[in-house]
């Protein structure tokens, strides 16, 4: 598995997402992607599914510790005291003594920064998490929380895919010394019916999404697919066996927009 390195943190390139993935599928398809080998799960408070992910990553059988396990921490409970009581649940859910990420899902109006950035290096600083970063971060809060933070942030988490133009937010995240981390990156299926991938995908004998997955290796991007169906996690792991040229690097990139993006409303975007 190719790893992606930053700030200390070694970051399995392909994860599975877990957004919208609930109960027994959820527990499921973890254990089943942990068989198959993947060694990065992504949760979140707000996925109300850290119970079920512990529960599959246990049934696994695969060591805790040779998993990057990710989890986030919603903007109610931005205030310092609440990140820490907030992600002490996580763990309690979890059944884990800490998790490799915590990340603070999403920008928040109400509680300064500064003040957050504290609660998440002291979680951090006492060992509840390995490493801290963000998500859903535009350029301007991302150099702002690189600044304030007194540990390293390791990534900022976005939407990414071909049809979502992303390049103000790599750059910056490739200049600060962040991964950039995609959620969505096959467009919630759409890029399954694409004409420009599909054409692309079969002079590599691979599917569309395959192709849309190594487009974001190639650019050292991690990328965490949800699935609940077991050949989907096949083939979203098999992506590090063929390469892109630099020409059908370009026309890809070339496929995005500021308007592609899927996730509506809340944040002031690039
Ligand atoms: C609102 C959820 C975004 C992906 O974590």
């Amino acid at each position: 598995m190719h790893i992606i390195e930053a700030g200390g943190a070694r970051i399995p390139a392909i994860g599975l997402g877990t957004w919208e993935l609930r109960g027994r599928t959820c527990a499921r398809i973890v254990e089943q992607a942990l068989r198959l080998g993947y060694r990065h799960i992504d949760t979140a408070q707000m996925y109300d599914n850290e119970r079920e992910v512990g529960e599959g990553l246990r049934a696994s059988g695969v060591p805790r510790d040779d998993v990057f396990v990710t989890t986030k921490v919603w903007p109610t409970h931005f205030a310092p005291n609440d990140l820490i009581r907030s992600l002490k649940e996580s763990l309690v859910k979890l059944r884990m003594t800490d998790v490799d990420l915590v990340l603070l899902h999403w920008p928040s109006t109400r509680v300064p920064l500064n003040e957050t950035l504290e609660g998440l290096a002291h979680a951090k600083q006492t060992g509840l998490t390995r490493h801290i970063g963000i998500s859903n971060f535009n350029v301007t809060l991302m150099r702002e929380a690189v600044s304030l933070s007194a540990e390293p942030l390791v990534c900022n988490q976005v939407e990414y895919h071909p049809y979502l133009d992303q390049a103000k937010v790599l750059d910056a995240c490739n200049s600060l010394g962040l991964v950039t981390v995609a959620y969505s990156p096959i467009a919630k299926g759409r890029v399954k019916d694409d004409r420009t991938l599909a054409r692309i995908a079969s002079l590599h004998r691979k599917t569309a999404a395959q192709v849309c997955l190594r487009w974001l290796v190639q650019q050292n991007v991690a990328a965490i697919p949800r699935t609940s169906k077991l050949e989907r996690l096949q083939e979203n792991l098999a992506v590090f066996d063929f390469a892109l040229s630099d020409d059908e690097m370009t026309t890809i990139s070339a496929m995005g927009s500021s308007k592609g993006r899927l996730l509506a409303g809340g944040a002031d975007w690039d």
